[in-house]
């Protein structure tokens, strides 16, 4: 295996916004999978549990798995909040525990600080947290519970998609530009509570994409975190590849942009692009 490529909050089932981009279709994402020989899909591909839209988003992901697999591409699918599913993994592990994998909704004590759902969803997480081990397992299994609790609320039909609604309102927006700040040193604090060996943090979740080196406090250890943002307006698109046919990794975050229709991965930019360490045990 030499390429590894890592998306997530693909949505799909939501609904497009007329914002110029390609819908959010397998056909329009094709061209991605020739960049890859595995494909990590991290979390919130599919909005399986709405209750109007998940038959539609369900459908989109089988789609997108069959003509994965039809590719030839190894896939690992990790739950989001948005397709949790307790058969599927809530993390990896790559490269003997150098690149830690996971959607990132487990990060802080709130999962989504931007919705109407917000209370419902802290409180359930906060009390699952209180029942379950004090283990990386135990505290994305309280993840995956608190984020179902969302799912049972009622959504009115006409609901625009978060990102839009918080448009409307200052307050929300307010809360999203704090949350955004503090998300990467979450996602490193995370880390140093449950993988503290990781170089690196691949995560989604924020629909904020970027490349931050940071410690979650003076003294901490220095992690790069990786945010792959999200396909839904205005969320930017954003892809990691890791290159391990050599011997030292390459990781790259790249954009994701849309031309003639179709998504594809923009050419390497070398500000977002690292060499890290094999750790001595992923050695051949
Ligand atoms: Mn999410």
């Amino acid at each position: 295996m030499a390429r590894t490529l890592i998306l997530s909050d693909l949505h799909f089932g939501l609904p497009e916004v007329p914002c110029g981009r390609p819908p959010r279709t397998p056909a329009t994402l094709a061209a991605l999978l020739n960049e890859a020989d595995h494909l990590i899909l991290n979390g919130d591909i599919a909005d399986i549990h709405h209750q109007h839209r998940g038959a539609h988003g369900m459908t989109l992901l089988d789609e997108w798995l069959g003509m994965v697999a039809r590719a030839g591409i190894e896939v690992t699918r990790i739950n989001g909040n948005h397709d949790f599913d307790p058969a599927q993994p809530d993390f990896v592990d790559l490269f003997a525990g150098a690149f830690f994998v996971t959607h990132g909704h487990a990060f802080g004590k709130s999962m989504l600080p931007w919705t109407t759902a917000h209370r419902v969803v802290s409180e359930s997480l906060s009390a699952a947290r209180a029942r379950n081990p004090k283990t990386l397992e135990g505290d994305l299994a309280a993840a995956g519970e608190a984020a179902m609790a969302q799912w049972g609320e009622a959504i009115s039909h006409s609901e625009p998609t978060a990102l839009v609604s918080i448009g409307m309102n200052p307050w929300r927006v307010a809360r999203v530009l704090a949350w955004w700040r503090q998300f990467p040193r979450e996602a490193a604090a995370y880390a140093d509570r449950f993988r503290p060996n990781a170089q690196v943090v691949v995560c989604g979740h924020s629909h904020r994409a970027g490349a931050w080196s940071i410690a979650s406090s003076a003294g901490a250890t220095r992690r790069r975190i990786l945010n792959t943002g999200g396909f839904t307006f205005p969320s930017s698109p954003h892809a990691v590849l890791i290159d391990d046919s050599a011997r030292e990794l390459r990781v790259s975050l790249r954009a994701i942009r849309a031309r003639r229709g179709r998504y594809q991965l923009a050419a390497e930019c070398p500000a977002s692009c690292w060499r890290i360490q094999r750790p001595a045990s992923a050695r051949a």
